[in-house]
């Protein structure tokens, strides 16, 4: 009797989990982000800035909110670490794609990056949240700006490339995810508008086309 109650509790508390991934250039601020998620949402604080270096690999983080727990992958976005990203496209439910709204010098590799993961085939369907970070800096762009030079920047990329054979392709797939590409402002350092991005993902992993992982206790 015990164990069927035990796990008729089990099966009405278990909790769905999902997992988030969070990419972008080295610096752009993912792990200072994950560690204020970490901070807002759990009990045991995240690291103070002053804390975090560069990331070689990656960093994880778990939260719980009704019924889900979301597990956030933080990997680092180095150069030479960015060809590990793709190993976690398959099992993701999410992407949170960081980008430093105040270094506009690396805006356009900032994009170029974005692009090449936008053209990963495995992630096609999977909500996808661009994260202008930085914002509390009066040198940030705002969250307008940032999907303004990402036209801007597509656009002379297109037409630099239509002098190419291989031009259009997978361009309608691409151009419809860049008319509906969510664009969110934060500052990871003050912690404004994390939850926002939170919630996006929150609400995005329940219509996410792709399955819960087993959640705990199920
Ligand atoms: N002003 C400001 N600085 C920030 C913010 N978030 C991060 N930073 C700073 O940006 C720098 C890089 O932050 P990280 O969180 O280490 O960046 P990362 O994206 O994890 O970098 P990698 O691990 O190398 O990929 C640090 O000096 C942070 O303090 C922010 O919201 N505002
Ligand atoms: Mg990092």
């Amino acid at each position: 009797m015990y164990h069927l109650l035990k796990g008729l509790h089990e099966y009405l508390t278990r909790k769905e989990e999902f997992s988030v991934i969070i990419i972008g250039l080295d610096g752009a601020g993912k792990t200072t982000l994950l560690e204020r998620i970490k901070t807002l949402y759990n009990e045991t604080p995240g690291l103070t800035p002053d804390k975090i270096g560069p990331t070689v690999g990656q960093n994880t983080g778990k939260i719980t909110l009704p019924s889900t727990i979301l597990q956030f992958w933080d990997l680092g976005g180095q150069r030479g670490i960015r060809n590990i990203w793709h190993r976690y496209y398959d099992d993701c439910h999410a992407i949170a794609y960081v980008i430093d709204a105040e270094d506009r010098e690396r805006l356009s590799e900032g994009w170029e990056v974005f692009e090449s993961v936008l053209s990963a085939p495995q992630i096609l369907n999977i909500p996808l949240l661009l994260i202008a970070n930085k914002q509390d800096s009066p040198q940030a762009l705002s969250v307008e700006e940032i999907r303004h030079d990402y036209e801007d920047w597509h656009q002379r990329k297109l037409e630099s490339a239509r002098r190419n054979v291989r031009f259009g392709e997978g361009e309608t797939d691409r151009r419809e995810r860049i008319a509906s590409l969510d664009v969110m402002g934060i500052s990871a350092i003050e912690g404004t508008g994390v939850k926002a991005a939170v919630d996006w993902l929150f609400i995005r992993v329940q219509n996410s086309r792709r399955g819960p992982q087993k959640g705990i206790g199920s």
